[in-house]
């Protein structure tokens, strides 16, 4: 059977068709009956008339109740007077396919009436509010849109395991977990195996897959698993490369999504999606320091000094606005005393970036130090070499020049539409959730 999706009704006016979705809204008088049927695309409005020839389905749609879902069979008419779409179904047949209890855990169409921990308990209605469904088209439109982009340039899609053997971001905290008779962690990241498909001559690669982070913090954008869009390429001259190819990857992605989606995220969520223009304004870390005393009268913490916080990224975000009109900066020569040993060096400045939009970082980037000698003796520094063993390794046998990226989804499509990071994944994991 080849389900037709309501959208779709313009071209099967006159015919017999079977429809499914759920009942949205019932609506039972003296003389009719009316049913709005919704799927993920539409809705359409049922009509019964209650007559004897109409006995049984009256009595089915009596006790029916919101929320159930149904299987109709009838046949579509255009009518002029139905204020939704102009056009009926007229039934011959409905079959409750799963009835719904009459009494919601909360009105999910109008859900900012209902607690956040309300909406992710019960998020499996929580999605069935529109607003909620098209995060996920968006999203999904954004990543989609981002993959042709890596395929049409010759990047190869690969899995690297999450079930590891080392902390791969020694910066953040890590999950550990009982692996038989050892220890093994959730990985962080793929930073390693993303390096190692340079070491095979994979030339180009990308993943988009989970990392953990065992962070107790409860912030608007930070989740303990999210979804990470990782790239590796070789042959590259400098993290400027690294730069300009992400500046490229997300401008395919707006595009998509602005041509798709622009319209409906401006009327449900009141953003303007803005495809960012080449380059990017790029400063060094000492620069916005500068920038930020200066504008906003901003002094950097001891504690974060060599590093942006979450307030410093904020204001640089507004800094971008102001002096470069601009959503967009990407920020390097961070201090390497809070960069990942892997970062190659130029007289002692880490050849990375981060990438900050609307004020918060979405991307660290970097070239990365491939030789090996200088690698061993970065991870020394940090106390790491004997951990990462396995993966110094392969750097011995020949290993090109290379760089990446890793790119939050969650937050690009968090700040995308001015919703928080529990909004922004299907299911939210932070310290205090891990159901459903
Ligand atoms: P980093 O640790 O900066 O870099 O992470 C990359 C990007 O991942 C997102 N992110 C998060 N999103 C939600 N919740 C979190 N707890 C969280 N932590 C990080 C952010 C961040 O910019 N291996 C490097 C990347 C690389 O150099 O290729 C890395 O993991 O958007």
């Amino acid at each position: 059977m080849k389900r037709i999706y309501l959208k779709d009704l313009e071209t099967h006016l006159n015919h017999e068709i079977t429809l499914q979705g759920f009942v949205d809204n019932i609506r039972d008088l003296q003389y009719v009956q009316f049913i709005i049927l919704r799927d993920i695309t539409e809705k359409v409005q049922i009509t019964i008339e209650k007559n004897e020839e109409n006995k049984k389905l009256n009595e089915i749609v009596s006790n029916l109740t919101n929320e159930s879902t149904i299987k109709v069979v009838g046949r579509l008419l255009a009518n002029s007077k139905v204020k939704l779409r102009g056009m009926e179904l007229l039934p011959s047949e409905i079959i409750v396919t799963s009835k719904s209890l009459e009494e919601l855990p909360f009105n999910f169409k109008n859900n900012d009436t209902a607690l956040i921990d309300t909406k992710l308990d019960y998020r499996f209605i929580d999605l069935r509010n529109e607003k909620n469904t098209l995060i996920f088209k968006i999203q999904s439109c954004m990543i989609e849109a981002m993959r042709s982009y890596l395929y049409q340039e010759n990047f190869i899609e690969i899995n690297t395991p999450k079930i590891i053997g080392t902390a791969s971001e020694s910066g953040s905290e890590v999950f550990e977990l009982k692996y038989f008779n050892q220890k093994a962690y959730l990985a962080q990241s793929p930073q390693f195996y993303k390096q190692m498909a340079m070491a095979s001559g994979l030339e180009k690669i990308f993943e988009v897959a989970p990392a953990f982070r065992a962070e107790n913090s409860n912030t608007n954008r930070h989740a303990t698993e999210f979804t990470s869009f990782d790239l590796e390429f070789s042959y590259i001259n400098s993290f400027e490369d690294v730069m300009s190819f992400e500046e490229d990857l997300l401008i395919a992605g707006f595009t998509a999504v602005k041509n798709q989606y622009g319209e409906q995220i401006k009327t449900l969520f009141n953003k303007e999606v803005i495809i960012p223009t080449k380059p990017f304004p790029r400063l060094k870390l000492n620069e916005v320091y500068q920038a930020l005393a200066d504008n906003y009268g901003y002094q950097i913490p001891k504690e974060d000094a060599g590093d942006l916080n979450s307030e410093a990224e904020k204001l640089t975000g507004k800094l971008a606005l102001k002096k470069y009109g601009h959503e967009f900066i990407f920020i390097t020569d961070y201090s390497f005393k809070k960069r990942p040993f892997y970062h190659m060096r130029k007289e002692g400045v880490p050849q990375g970036y981060d990438l900050i939009w609307r004020g918060c970082e979405i991307t660290t980037g970097a070239q990365r130090e491939h030789r090996y000698e200088i690698l061993k003796k970065q991870a020394q520094e940090k106390g790491l070499d004997k951990d990462v063993k396995f993966y110094l390794e392969f750097f011995k046998y020949g290993c090109p020049p290379h760089g990446g990226f890793g790119l939050g989804v969650n937050r690009l499509t968090m700040l995308m539409l001015g919703i928080t990071i529990k909004e922004a994944m299907f299911i939210f994991r932070g310290p205090n959730r891990l159901n459903p």
